[in-house]
């Protein structure tokens, strides 16, 4: 399968699902300024929406919308998704939470936004983190394994890092614990998001 990327874009998050779930994975970047692929390919002919992510299945279904990707990663690997009776419904009501509202908010500092938008952007994020930090059941979300929730919930902490929004200390460490797990790390080294570190495939 393939998946359509940009550095540090929400798509991180898929990216570092498909690594854990142990996929074999072939990845492009985009570019998302240009629209245009590390092949040259206009992006616009892959998914007409233009945005990241893009998964496209090995007999060549095209999956887009984030929620609905890490869904497909989560059920083709159900190790990465939370456990009992409920478990699908909860790791689509947290992924939910963190693209409508989370992500969401992130806006204006994404965009560029006035200094004024961007200070009330970093507020409204920091109240939103406190209900995911209440609801640690562990070292994760739901336990002391990561789903594909968690891996969405790290990149927002790592925008809220690069952004310097106030986070909640479990969240922080939750963010550290992430980062040490080898995947993860792949994942982060081939976007270029540690830098002098050398890419892996
Ligand atoms: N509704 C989409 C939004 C994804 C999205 O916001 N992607 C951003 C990167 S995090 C993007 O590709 N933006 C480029 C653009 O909109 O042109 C989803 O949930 O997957």
């Amino acid at each position: 399968m393939k998946l359509y990327y940009s550095p540090l874009a929400c798509s991180l998050a898929d990216h570092i699902a498909l690594r854990e779930a142990g996929f074999a994975l072939d990845l492009e970047r985009v570019d998302l300024k240009t629209h245009r692929t590390e092949t040259g390919r206009d992006f616009h002919q892959v998914s007409a929406k233009g945005y990241v992510p893009v998964l496209v299945l090995d007999d060549g279904e095209i999956v887009t919308e984030n929620v609905a990707v890490l869904d497909w990663i989560a059920t083709a690997a159900p190790k990465l998704s939370a456990g009992g009776r409920l478990g699908r419904t909860r790791t689509l009501e947290a992924l939910t939470y963190i693209t409508t509202e989370i992500h969401h908010a992130f806006k204006p500092m994404w965009r560029g936004g006035a200094a004024d938008q961007k200070a009330a952007a970093g507020t409204k994020v920091t109240a939103l983190l406190a209900l995911p930090a209440a609801d640690m059941q562990g070292d994760y979300l739901f336990g002391d394994r990561p789903t594909v929730a968690d891996f969405y919930l790290f990149v927002m902490l790592l925008w809220a890092e690069r952004f310097g929004v106030e986070t909640p200390g479990s969240l922080e460490a939750m963010r550290d614990r992430m980062r040490a797990r080898p995947a993860v790390r792949a994942a982060m080294v081939y976007e270029g998001l540690l830098p002098g570190e050398t890419a892996t495939p």
